[in-house]
């Protein structure tokens, strides 16, 4: 009897890896790919709808037929696809697509698409204002959600270095979302980082506290502030880099081991050498290479027409160059009135 019972057991854990185990290729066919990219893909070696979500956009380049709009579409098809089937590897935004008009089929979809992943640093950058905090408290809602409405079913953790934390927003985002307020908040755990030492710190306890309960993110706002007053000068440049250097290998390695989603804020600051005349763009995120190494997925945020404000994925290698319009809203970043 006992046996029969542990047969039947087995039979169950497998007709449930069947639906929620690596998703072949082929299901592609019924999200809108048409089968002959499919075959491409297929004879490219790719096998699973997942091999594709993890490959870099290059990869999808060298495939004999498939062009830049093609792979955009796929990418996009893949990682909405594993965010419909709560792979959970992605915490929803609460943000849509928009402003990639001349490709349709990218609106309407989370933003970025599939949303924050886990497991990887997502850095949010911009000037004073626009709206890196507001996500930041909306992730901190969003992340508690159930799989099956983008959430990443666990607690937030908060590291606030610069005092911008607001818990009532926390309480209008939660009403958004028809959550007990009491309940979010007490999902939040917050600590303020008074130093650069002390941030470094503070990942110690958090590596504990994600051992001890199911964290789905992990949020550092600001990850870069303290080092701006920590150190200062050419002097001290070396000594800075490799301190922030190893506070985000820390995070990475959280973000590993505990399957988090980890989010970061950085500002951008006016470049000061004279290069900055000629430069495109005069302002860029602070911390350099060693940042945009740690990151995975960069966002860069701008202030739109009034109280709209966007949201574009910078030079990523696996998604599409897409961005979102937002407004900021009491109750955590939304869609634009606009
Ligand atoms: C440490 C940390 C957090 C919260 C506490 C606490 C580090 O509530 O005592 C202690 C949250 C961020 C990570």
């Amino acid at each position: 009897m006992a046996v029969q019972m542990q047969f039947d057991a087995n039979a169950e854990t497998s007709a449930e890896e069947e639906s929620f185990g690596p998703q072949l290729i082929s299901r592609l066919e019924q999200c809108g790919i048409n089968a002959n990219d499919v075959k491409k893909l297929e004879e490219a070696g790719f096998h699973t709808v997942e091999a594709v979500a993890y490959a870099p956009k290059k990869e999808l380049l060298n495939i004999k037929g498939i062009s830049e709009a093609k792979a955009d579409k796929i990418l996009v098809r893949v990682l909405w696809e594993s965010f419909n089937l709560g792979c959970s590897r992605f915490v929803s935004t609460g943000l849509k697509c928009s402003g990639v008009s001349d490709r349709p089929l990218v609106n309407s979809f989370v933003f970025p698409p599939g949303g924050i992943e886990t497991g990887s640093i997502t850095e949010l950058f911009g000037e004073f204002r626009t709206g890196k905090t507001q996500l930041c408290h909306t992730l901190a809602v969003t992340c508690q959600l159930p799989i099956d409405r983008g959430g990443g079913e666990g607690k937030a953790m908060y590291i606030d270095t610069e005092g911008t934390f607001r818990p009532e927003r926390l309480l209008a985002v939660a009403e958004r979302y028809g959550l007990s307020g009491s309940d979010v908040l007490d999902n939040v755990a917050y600590a303020r980082g008074f130093n650069t030492d002390h941030q470094t710190q503070l990942l110690y306890q958090a590596s504990a506290m994600m051992a001890e309960s199911r964290y789905a993110l992990l949020i550092v706002d600001s990850a870069t502030a303290l080092y701006r007053t920590d150190y200062s000068g050419r002097g001290e440049l070396s000594a800075r880099q490799m301190h922030l250097a190893r506070f985000l290998r820390m995070l990475l390695r959280l973000a590993d081991e505990f399957g988090v989603a980890v989010v970061i804020t950085n500002q951008v600051v006016a470049q000061v050498d004279g290069a900055a005349m000629f430069a495109a763009d005069p302002k860029k995120p602070i911390g350099g290479n060693i940042i945009a190494h740690a990151s995975t997925t960069r966002l860069y945020l701008r202030k739109g027409r009034g109280e709209t404000r966007i949201c574009k994925i910078y030079d990523s290698p696996c998604l599409p160059e897409a961005e979102a319009m937002f407004a900021i809203n009491a109750d955590g970043v939304g869609d634009a009135k606009d």
